[in-house]
């Protein structure tokens, strides 16, 4: 009796483990980290830039003291959104879809009159609240059906249409490759 039971006990871990997938298992550190927000996070799940630890930020010479992190299925998990924009000096028009910015900021408890976001170029323009609120950019995660990668526009793109920000000249300002959104 004692035998079956466990049995049963044991199937059904294994059961709930396939039906939740490596989804569920995001964020134990089974899954790198690729954006960091940062600054004026209100719950934040991690701690201050680590020198060691945080080579690329450290490197940026950027501080901060706390920050709320996410991996690719996190984003994934989020509702997402697509944007189709043609800007003067592409090839083509390009259908890219990921979370809403706004999106991220809100499960990042993140507020502030400034949103900072940094490519790992270390490109970074500066948004204000009211940019933000025009809720217009996506971070993409793949375009034209596409997952985008390092090397690319990857693996984020910070991307809107032609009247996404204040003063938008073209695709200026539109990072690709964003590793941290710093808010304050
Ligand atoms: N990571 C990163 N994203 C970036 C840039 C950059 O230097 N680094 N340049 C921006 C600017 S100023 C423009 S106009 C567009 C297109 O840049 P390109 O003309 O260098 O292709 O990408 C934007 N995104
Ligand atoms: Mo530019």
């Amino acid at each position: 009796m004692l035998r079956k039971s466990f049995f049963a006990l044991a199937l059904a871990v294994a059961v709930t483990c396939v039906l939740l997938g490596p989804d569920a298992r995001a964020g134990d550190g089974a899954e790198p980290v690729i954006l960091t927000v940062t600054g004026n996070v209100e719950k934040p799940n991690r701690g201050p830039l680590d020198p060691f630890e945080d080579a690329v930020f450290s490197h940026m010479d950027i501080k901060f003291e706390k920050g709320f992190t996410f991996t690719l299925s996190e984003l994934k998990a989020l509702p997402q959104r697509t944007v189709k924009v043609r800007y003067p000096d592409w090839p083509r028009e390009v259908s890219a879809t990921g979370p809403a910015i706004s999106e991220v900021l809100k499960v990042a408890s993140a507020e502030g009159k400034k949103i900072l976001v940094q490519a790992i170029d270390g490109y970074a323009p500066e948004f204000t609240a009211e940019d933000i609120a025009r809720d217009k950019m996506i971070l993409a995660l793949s375009a034209d059906g596409k997952a985008l990668g390092l090397g690319g526009r990857g693996p984020l793109w910070l991307l809107g249409p032609t009247d996404s920000f204040a003063g938008q000249e073209g695709d200026g300002g539109l990072a690709w490759s964003v590793v941290r959104i710093d808010v304050q």
